[in-house]
């Protein structure tokens, strides 16, 4: 059975589970995540994530009263436009006090506005653009690093560790990918780089061998790509077919096994990535749900614990709260104070940015992501 097939199944039971079967009250979390098309892998593993949370909170009892907790889960596709589709469906729904979602920063950002319109809490697990932050939504709220910090980190690993003196950018155009690769760029330049070329690609494109034909006159040292898993992948392979010899190198939206399965490992062999954080696998708190999700689910997706950890944020939240009312929700997320999460301890600043999240430089060796050293913000 797929692995899509499982979480359907899955969350159907979670559904049941949740409420329906006594006369419990309900009372809903929403969550948001591409479930279809190229990146559904990383929004599924994200998704069961938040389910497993859902679930954990209705077996400790409930939440507060007589109430449970039921998960309507939100297909963006990775689309701004149905993410934004699907963040009015959930404003819509009066049972719904919270959301977490999205994956994408270019779903998270036209999101955000509807859902401070919405008075309604939205912690993301994963979209790190910055500018998400910066729109002064009390709504918003995000439980990870951000390309401030991730960028700066990834251009002086290049830069310092690797040596690397002449680079080739490539970004796929979004939210995320245009800033993660800006912010690369002007780190490594103030390092004393070279950028021989910055080009774009669109998403869902499939050929780049002229693209990469030009890079391969240019002879980068290392190409940077600021996109997702999906076009990376096609990237490597027709490079390395070609016979470029670059490094590669790009963000936490290329970091999933999806991509060492696409590519195969041995062609992936070698590909750098900065990733939020250590892999949960070494944090001690992290490991009892490492250990039952991938009893369940096999091999732990890159943002599955931070569906986890966003859920649990904002569950704890309306158990403060103890009534189904979004003001009230929103309110003990800010008022919240060093929440003790799997993946470290949550304090958010004035914009909503979880405060002192780090990042991870990884490099695929052996079919999977080996860790090699953390960046503090
Ligand atoms: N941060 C991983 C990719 C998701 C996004 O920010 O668009």
């Amino acid at each position: 059975m797929s692995k899509k097939a499982v979480f359907f199944l899955l969350f159907s039971s979670v559904f049941f589970f949740c409420g329906f079967e006594d006369k419990k009250e309900t009372i809903s979390v929403g969550a948001a995540a591409p479930l279809t098309g190229p990146q559904a892998y990383i929004g599924i593993g994200m998704m069961q994530g938040a389910q497993m949370a859902v679930e954990d909170a209705n077996v400790k009892g409930p939440v507060f009263g007589n109430t449970k907790l039921s998960l309507v889960a939100v297909d963006d596709q990775s689309n701004p436009t149905q993410a934004v589709l699907m963040a009015n469906k959930l404003i819509a729904d009066p049972q719904v006090v919270g959301v977490i979602g999205h994956f994408n920063s270019s779903c998270t950002k036209p999101a955000s506005t509807i859902y401070h319109e919405g008075r309604m809490a939205q912690i993301t697990p994963a979209s790190t653009n910055p500018e998400i932050s910066r729109q002064g939504f009390d709504t918003f709220f995000r439980i990870c690093a951000t390309d401030d910090v991730q960028a700066p980190a990834a251009a002086r690993f290049a830069a310092k560790e690797l040596g690397v003196k002449k680079i080739a950018i490539i970004d796929d155009k979004t939210t995320y990918g245009v800033g993660l690769a800006t912010v690369f760029e002007k780190e490594f330049k103030a390092l004393g780089g070279t950028v021989l070329s910055h080009d774009g690609i669109t998403q869902g494109e499939k050929d780049f061998a002229p693209l990469l034909a030009k890079v391969q006159s240019l002879g980068p040292e290392l190409v940077y790509f600021g996109g997702v898993y999906p076009e990376m992948a096609l990237l490597v392979r027709q490079a390395k077919k070609m016979g470029l010899e670059a490094l590669w190198m790009g963000g936490d939206g290329i970091f999933d096994v999806t991509l060492i399965k696409l590519i195969t490992p041995p062609l992936a062999t070698g590909i750098y990535a900065t990733m939020l954080g250590v892999d949960p696998h070494s944090i001690p708190e992290a490991r009892d749900f490492v250990t039952r999700y991938e009893a369940r689910y096999g091999e732990i997706g890159s943002f599955s614990a931070y569906g986890y950890e966003a859920m649990n944020v904002l569950i704890e939240a309306i158990r403060r709260a103890g009534k189904n009312d979004r003001q009230a929700v929103l309110a003990q997320i800010k008022a919240m104070k060093d929440y003790p999460g799997i993946l470290g301890v949550i304090n958010f600043d004035k914009n909503g940015d979880a405060i002192g999240k780090s990042v991870g430089v990884y490099k695929v060796e052996d079919g999977k992501f080996v860790f090699l050293q953390e960046a503090k913000a």
